[in-house]
C-alpha cells in the first residue's frame, strides 16, 4: 500500500516550511511543480522548481484566480494509475500524476478579522485550492495530500525510512484532515455571508466554526464542551480578553453572552447601564449617571440573585465602582475596557474573571442564532429590532407621562433579554421585579412582584413596585395577568399587542386609569 512520491504540487499561501519540505523532497528526487509567489520562494532557496503554467500550457490570469484549474492539475491528481482507461486519458492527453499535494488556503477568516473592505475578503475566497485539496483526497489512494505546515516533518521522515514512499494509513488520514479543512473553510465563508444578509436558510450547514478552546465540562460536569469562533468578530464573550481570573466555564460563557448582549442595548453615549445575570436571566439592570450607580441600582433590585452573578458594562469599567462590585460574590465582570486602577483592584480576587472586549456589539446587527434539536439543528436570524425603532401605540385613554414613557422603553428593551414568559417591572430607569421563563405570564407577573416585596424588605424600604411600569415580552391573551400588574402597583404597560382579547386587557387597563402602549413587536426568548 506504498506509493511513491515522484512529482509535488506546491501551492501556498503561508509559505511556513515549505523551503525545508521542498529541499528534503529534491533530495529524494521528487520533481517541484509550483504556483507563482510559491515558485519564486522556492526559486529563491536555489531549488529547481517547474511552473504549473508549464504542465498547464495556460498563464496564470485574472489577477491569480485561475491559475491551478485546469485538466491537467486536476487530471493528475484524479487519475486512478491502476485503471486502464485512466491512465489512457493521461497518456493520450499528456497528463503525469501528481503524488504530494502541499496547499494552504487563502486566509479568508483572518481577512474578515482585519477589519478589510468587502472586495478584499471576497478576492480572499480561495477557489482553486480546495479544488485541488479535494481532488487530492479524494484520490489517497495514490495522492498524499498535506495542508498544515505541523504535518511536513514526519510527512519526510516517513518518505526518507521507505525510499521516496508513503504507506496508505498516512495518506487517509491527511486526506480526513484535508476535508476537515475545506469543510471548516466553506463553513467560515457561508457563515459570513449570512452574517452579511441575516438570512438564515443558506446557513443550514455553516456552523462548523473555529475551535477556540476545549471546555473543563458542558452545563454539567458529566458533558463534554467546547467553544468555537463563529468568525464574525461581533464584541463579546467568544473575542474577549480575558485580563484574569480563572477558566470561563460553558455556564460562564452563555451568561455572560447573555449580560453583555442586553447591556449593548443601551448606547453607551446617551447613558451608562449595568446588569446582573444568573442563569442567563437578568436578576437587576439600571441606567445610571454613571457606572457606580446604574451598578448600585442593578443591585437594589435582587440582591439575593445576583450573589454569584455576572455583570455586564456598558462603558468603561472605572475605580469606585471596580471596588463595590468586588464587595459582592461575583463569577464574571465583561465591559468594553478598564482602568488601570479598576484592573488592579479586581486583581485582588484572583478567581474573578474580567473580560473586556474593546467595543460593543451593534444590538441591530444581523447574524444567526443556532440550537441543535433532536436530529437537526434550527437556525434563525438574531432578534435584532429594537424599541427605538418601533412605531409605540398609545391605546388606553391615558396616555403615558413622559417619564413612564422613558420607563416603558427601558423595560421593554430589558425584556427582551428575559427568558419568556417575560414580565419587567422598572421605576427611574432600573428594574424593581424581574418574571422569568414562566409556563404563565400571570405566574411570571406574580413572581417579578413577589420579587419586589422581598428586596423591600431586605431593603427595610417601600415596595417599589408601587407606582411602577410593567413590561411584558408578548401580549397578555387574557386581563389576569395585567390585573395582576394593576394588583402590584403597576402605573402604565408596554407590551406588543394582537390578542385576540386586546379590547378586553384595554378594558381592564381603563377601568384602573392605566396607560398602555403596544410595540407591535414581540421578544419571545427561549
Ligand atoms: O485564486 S484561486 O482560487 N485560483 C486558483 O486557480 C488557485 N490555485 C491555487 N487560488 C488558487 N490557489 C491558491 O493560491 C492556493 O490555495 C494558495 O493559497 C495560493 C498560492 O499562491 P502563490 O503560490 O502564487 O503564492
Amino acid at each position: 500500500d506504498r506509493h511513491k512520491v515522484a512529482r509535488a504540487l506546491l501551492s501556498v499561501f503561508d509559505k511556513a516550511g515549505m523551503v525545508d519540505l521542498a529541499r528534503g523532497l529534491v533530495e529524494l528526487g521528487v520533481e517541484l511543480v509550483s504556483t507563482g509567489g510559491s515558485r519564486a520562494a522556492l526559486e529563491a532557496a536555489n531549488l529547481p522548481v517547474r511552473d504549473v503554467s508549464e504542465l498547464t500550457g495556460f498563464p496564470e490570469i485574472m489577477d491569480g484566480r485561475v491559475k491551478t484549474l485546469h485538466p491537467n492539475v486536476h487530471g493528475g491528481l484524479l487519475g486512478i494509475r491502476a485503471d486502464p482507461a485512466h491512465a489512457g486519458a493521461m497518456e493520450t492527453h499528456g497528463i503525469h500524476g501528481i503524488d504530494l499535494l502541499v496547499v494552504n488556503l487563502y486566509p479568508f477568516a483572518e481577512t474578515v478579522a482585519s477589519g478589510a473592505d468587502r472586495a478584499s475578503i471576497i478576492e480572499n475566497i480561495d477557489i482553486g485550492g480546495p479544488a485541488m485539496i479535494r481532488a487530492g483526497a479524494k484520490n489517497h489512494a495514490y495522492v498524499s495530500v498535506l495542508t498544515d505546515p505541523a504535518d511536513y516533518t514526519a510527512f519526510l521522515e516517513e518518505l526518507r525510512e521507505n525510499g521516496g514512499a508513503v504507506g496508505l494509513e498516512r495518506r487517509r488520514s491527511l486526506a480526513a484532515k484535508a476535508f476537515g479543512m475545506t469543510a471548516a473553510y466553506d463553513a467560515a465563508v457561508s457563515t459570513w455571508f449570512a452574517g452579511e444578509t441575516g438570512d438564515a436558510a443558506p446557513a443550514r450547514r455553516a456552523f462548523a466554526g473555529t475551535l477556540a478552546s476545549s471546555l473543563r465540562y458542558g452545563e454539567n460536569p458529566h458533558q463534554s464542551a467546547a467553544f468555537y469562533l463563529d468568525g464574525s468578530q461581533r464584541p463579546g464573550v467568544a473575542t474577549a480578553r480575558q485580563v484574569q481570573g480563572k477558566e470561563l466555564s460553558y455556564n460562564n460563557i452563555n451568561d455572560t453572552d447573555a449580560a453583555f448582549e442586553l447591556v449593548a442595548e443601551f448606547d453607551a453615549a446617551r447613558t451608562a447601564a449595568v446588569a446582573i445575570i444568573k442563569h442567563a436571566n437578568p436578576c437587576g439592570v439600571a441606567e445610571g449617571a454613571s457606572i457606580l450607580d446604574a451598578y448600585e441600582r442593578a443591585l437594589a433590585c435582587d440582591p439575593v440573585s445576583a450573589f454569584g452573578g455576572i455583570v455586564a458594562l456598558n462603558r468603561r469599567l472605572d475605580a469606585t465602582s471596580a471596588a463595590e462590585i468586588v464587595k459582592v460574590f461575583t463569577e464574571v465582570i465583561i465591559a468594553p475596557d478598564a482602568d488601570e486602577e479598576a484592573i488592579a483592584l479586581v486583581a485582588a480576587k484572583k478567581n474573578l474573571r474580567l473580560l473586556l472586549t474593546g467595543g460593543l456589539p451593534d444590538p441591530r446587527a444581523a447574524g444567526l442564532l443556532v440550537k441543535s434539536v433532536a436530529g437537526g439543528l434550527l437556525v434563525q436570524s438574531r432578534d435584532s429590532g429594537t424599541v427605538d425603532a418601533l412605531d409605540l401605540k398609545v391605546v388606553t385613554k391615558r396616555a403615558p407621562s413622559e417619564v413612564e414613557m422613558a420607563d416603558l422603553r427601558f423595560a421593554f428593551r430589558v425584556a427582551k433579554h428575559v427568558k419568556s414568559n417575560a414580565i419587567v417591572y422598572a421605576r427611574n430607569l432600573a428594574t424593581v421585579g424581574i418574571g422569568a421563563g414562566q409556563m404563565s405570564r400571570v405566574d411570571s407577573a406574580r413572581i417579578a412582584a413577589r420579587k419586589a416585596e422581598d428586596a423591600a424588605r431586605g431593603a427595610g424600604g417601600p415596595v417599589l413596585t408601587q407606582g411602577s411600569v410593567v413590561a411584558s415580552d408578548a401580549f397578555f391573551p387574557f386581563a389576569d395577568g395585567l390585573l395582576s400588574a394593576v394588583a402590584a402597583g403597576a402605573r402604565a404597560v408596554i407590551q406588543p399587542g394582537g390578542s385576540m382579547r386586546d379590547a378586553e386587557v384595554i378594558q381592564a387597563a381603563d377601568d384602573n386609569d392605566i396607560a398602555m402602549v403596544f410595540t407591535g413587536m414581540r421578544h419571545f426568548r427561549h
